[in-house]
């Protein structure tokens, strides 16, 4: 279990210019031949050993470099070591065998129900071939797929160049891509498939071939991502001047994936569950979760393919630039404020626990064991907002300068994030010195914020201080560059107050504060009355912004702030302060804010203006998981039960508002996924949670739904909260729904979900569910909506008093880590935050963790968590 580090990086000895690959697919193996036309690195003055990767999945039956054989090659581990090679050109060419029936890791060439596919990225290309699978080592591919006949497709990246009859009752296609390419961006994929086409014109004139492959029970699935797909091509085109290159777009559905989707050039690999909708089976959160990630996928084609990374600790460069993208895309498509709150919400529910816990990492992380274990919410989502802040400190214009500048300077290149924080200091001539600590340094900053006013003066001076706790390996950090955007609201007139100052860190135009310093001032002149400051809007950086509010000034901003973000997230705030101050029995405190959310949570609930998606976001409590992050330590069967109890105290106390609502929000048209519609069902469902809680004959409005919804929104939203109330009806409306819906593999895996995260739910019982058949081990979705629901998302059973949910999470990681050890290590999530529960907890945790880290031979995946977990 060795760190790889940052700082050790060293470019490739050699480097491949063409790579030959002849993958050939037999019932119960297959055979992979390679040819690759290699050269030393020129920029080298020597080159020592050609070191290959060579998985241990791969069992190498021939090599040869210009036609000698190599009869002994050294294998080290997962290096396959040859002489040093003097000639300017050479060839390597080697023939392996490989059993993907029996591949569970889903990483390599691996079967996925009845058809072949390859999986790759980080890592999985040695496990096809040997090569230097490294992202900084760029090849054109051409590939030759053969197979069996009856595995109609054959598909590999680029364009397809011949294809025809084999003996035996075999045949074969042969693919060529153009674009140099590192080998994580390599796909293949045999199998019986369907094909929904369309197309699509590109700016310049350009038509593509868009083609999505399902199997065939699938095909009326697939309308809804090519139609995200062309949106997403369209925005890339034109918010970004990005058009797509090949003649040929490909998405492939797989049932059995690690991951939501690959970007591999020209064949997008995507989980099914991550693209198969339909408007009857697919919910309004699956249906905006798939357009993301389709455009995601999409965007990757520029930002990682085209220009892509030196090395896996740049990951950040690619990831957190796409999902800035994608991000965008989606707030364009819909409401920018509500994407804005969907996003804030995932980075502080789970991204600042990653930040203030072991596995803490900068962005870019300086050494990793696994690098699978990387693609995590800090180097996705905080990358993410990291890019996002470049964006706010230039501005649209000159952020899109600097990315033409970066796409062109660097097109065909593997590069670092330093490249692309260059571009943008160049663009704008903004010194991003400092702003780099970002991708340096880990853990989430606090900015705290205090104020006066001198009435005379009519000043307004805000006081900033910054700092950031210490994580693993950094007791110490340096000042961020912090962009706080800010507004005031004035407290006697309620309305947004203008005002100027003479700050030099101060960008009027958009009211952006730069934060550099530990400490700072800003003198807001011209304030004309008492005003209640508006903070980091729009989450301007991800930090914990603190300010002394009264609850009454959260009110207000809840009522009456112009950012409707900042409207949701100072109703976050006053319902977090109600809830640790619960938690903490702080009985007078508690009592006056818990008076406040109420009057607070009414206001909102009577305002007729507000966008309906936007208010279902305002009335859902903070997520158990964010106020644990608040206070120490953590009885997390309190915590259920204190947040039960104020949900449940608001449904009653305001139980004619909340009726209102319900009848208010039915459905009155036909389904369609769209803004209006799909916010309107949110606020329904939320309408109907209260009504659940504050009576006891309350689940029949759940009932009743679920028998009369049109759409998988509603319905499901019903049964999930239905299920608080175990009764027997229930039972039947499950099984009903079962009945309806066990052919979809979709829509079963949101079933099994909804079981594993039903209250009352138990140990014995999820055992029970993994008995059922819709449950298996070796489909990750299947482990994610059982296990990992159950673990994640239903804190009584997991954190049930006699240990046993943490006895349960234990042996299945240990038994997924001999079949999968990406999703094993995944599963270790929540055992990550064991130190900040009270001690009978924490006790109970680390004897499973120990027990974990017992036996030889796990994987460097799970050993890298647990023992930085217990360190
Ligand atoms: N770039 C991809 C990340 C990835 C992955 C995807 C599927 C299976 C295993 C994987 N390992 C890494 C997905 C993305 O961010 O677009
Ligand atoms: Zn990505």
């Amino acid at each position: 279990h060795q760190p790889i580090r940052l700082q050790d990086y060293a470019p490739p000895a050699y480097l491949v210019d063409e790579t030959h690959l002849c993958v050939q697919i037999f019932d119960d193996h297959a055979l992979v031949e390679a040819r690759l036309v290699m050269r030393p690195n020129p920029a080298l003055d020597k080159h020592g050993a050609l070191i290959l990767n060579a998985g241990d999945e791969v069992t190498l039956e021939h090599i040869e470099v210009d036609g000698a054989a190599v009869a002994d090659p050294v294998r080290e581990g997962e290096s396959l070591i040859l002489p040093a090679i003097s000639a300017s050109h050479f060839e390597v060419r080697s023939r392996v065998r490989l059993l993907p029936d029996q591949n569970t890791r889903l990483e390599g060439l691996y079967r996925s129900g009845g058809m072949y596919c390859t999986q790759c990225e980080a890592e999985g290309f040695r496990q096809i071939t040997p090569y230097p699978d490294r992202p900084d080592v760029l090849s054109v591919f051409t590939t030759r797929v053969e197979a069996p006949s009856e595995y109609d497709c054959l598909l590999s990246n680029g364009n397809p160049v011949g294809m025809g009859p084999l003996e035996n009752n075999r045949h074969f296609a042969e693919w060529h891509d153009p674009f140099p390419k590192p080998s994580y961006l390599f796909a293949l994929v045999a199998g019986v498939l369907d094909c929904t086409e369309d197309s699509f014109t590109t700016a310049s004139g350009k038509s593509v071939d868009l083609k999505l492959y399902t199997e065939p029970h699938n095909r009326h699935k697939t309308r809804f991502a090519l139609e995200a797909l062309k949106r997403a091509m369209r925005w890339d085109e034109q918010v970004y001047g990005r058009e797509y290159d090949l003649d040929l777009f490909m998405i492939v559905a797989v049932d059995h994936f690690n991951m939501g989707a690959m970007e591999n050039k020209g064949l997008n690999i995507f989980n099914s569950a991550c693209v198969l909708a339909d408007e009857s089976s697919t919910t309004d959160g699956g249906f905006e979760l798939i357009e993301a990630i389709v455009a995601h996928e999409y965007f990757h084609n520029w930002s990682g393919n085209r220009v892509t990374c030196r090395d896996w600790f740049q990951l950040s460069l690619k990831e957190g630039f796409t999902v800035f993208r994608d991000s965008e895309f989606t707030a364009d498509m819909h409401a920018r404020a509500v994407k804005r709150m969907d996003d804030v919400t995932l980075l502080r529910t789970q991204q600042f626990a990653e930040d203030a816990g072991p596995m803490a990492h900068p962005i870019r992380p300086d050494s990793y064991i696994e690098i699978n274990n990387f693609y995590t919410l800090t180097v996705y989502e905080k990358g993410a907002e990291v890019v996002r802040m470049l964006h706010t400190l230039l501005g649209a214009e000159a952020f899109r300068r600097g990315s033409d500048l970066y796409f062109e300077r660097f097109d065909g290149q593997a590069v670092t994030v330093e490249d692309f924080v260059a571009c943008m200091a160049e663009v704008s001539g903004i010194d991003l010195t400092q702003f780099r600590r970002w991708y340096e340094q880990a853990g989430t900053p606090r900015v705290d914020v205090t104020s006066e006013y001198d009435v005379a003066a009519q000043t307004l001076t805000l006081h900033f201080a910054q700092s950031c706790p210490a994580t693993p390996g950094q007791p110490d950090k340096a000042p961020f560059h912090i962009p706080v955007k800010l507004g005031l609201l004035g407290r006697q007139s309620r309305l947004p107050l203008s005002f100027t100052t003479e700050h030099s860190g101060f960008d009027a135009a958009n009211q952006v504060f730069s934060l550099r310093a530990e400490e700072d001032s800003l003198v807001l002149s011209d304030v004309t009355e008492p005003a209640v400051p508006s903070l980091l809007r729009d989450f301007s950086a991800p930090v914990v912004c603190d300010y002394p509010y009264s609850g009454e000034d959260l009110k207000l901003l809840v009522i009456a702030d112009d950012n409707s973000f900042n409207r949701w997230s100072a109703m976050q705030t006053l319902a977090t302060r109600t809830l640790v101050a619960l938690v903490q029995q702080a009985a007078g405190e508690a009592d006056e804010l818990r008076q406040t959310l109420l009057s607070a949570t009414s206001a909102v609930l009577a305002d007729g203006l507000l966008d309906p998606a936007v208010k279902a976001r305002i009335l859902q409590l903070p997520a158990q998981a964010y106020i644990a992050e608040q206070y120490s330590p953590v009885d997390p069967l309190q915590l259920d039960q204190v947040h039960t109890e104020l949900r449940t105290w608001l449904a009653c106390e305001l139980a004619a508002e909340w009726q209102q609502v319900l009848s208010a929000t039915r459905a009155d048209e036909p389904y369609r996924f769209e803004h209006r519609q799909a916010g309107r069902r949110a606020l329904h469902l939320c309408a109907l949670a209260a009504t659940v809680l504050a009576d006891d004959s309350g689940w029949q409005a759940a009932r009743e739904l679920f028998e009369r919804a049109d759409n998988m929104t509603e319905q499901q939203g019903a049964l999930r909260l239905w299920s608080q109330v175990a009764n027997t009806e229930w039972d039947t409306a499950m099984e009903q729904f079962w009945q309806r819906w066990k052919s979809d593999a979709q829509v079963v895996e949101q079933w099994l979900g909804i079981c594993a995260q039903r209250p009352g739910m138990t140990v014995a019982g999820v055992n029970q569910l993994m008995q059922h058949e819709a449950f298996s081990w070796d489909n990750p979705n299947r482990v994610r909506s059982v296990i990992g629901a159950f673990v994640m998302r239903n804190p009584r059973g997991f954190h049930a008093a006699d240990g046993s949910g943490y006895r349960f999470l234990a042996d299945a990681i240990l038994k997924l880590d001999g079949m999968n050890p990406q999703i094993a290590a995944r599963l270790c999530t929540p055992f990550t935050q064991w130190r900040r529960y009270v001690p009978a907890v924490q006790a109970a945790m680390q004897a499973e963790l120990e027990r974990i880290l017992a036996p030889d031979g796990l994987s460097d995946g799970v050993y890298e968590i647990v023992s930085k977990t217990l360190q």
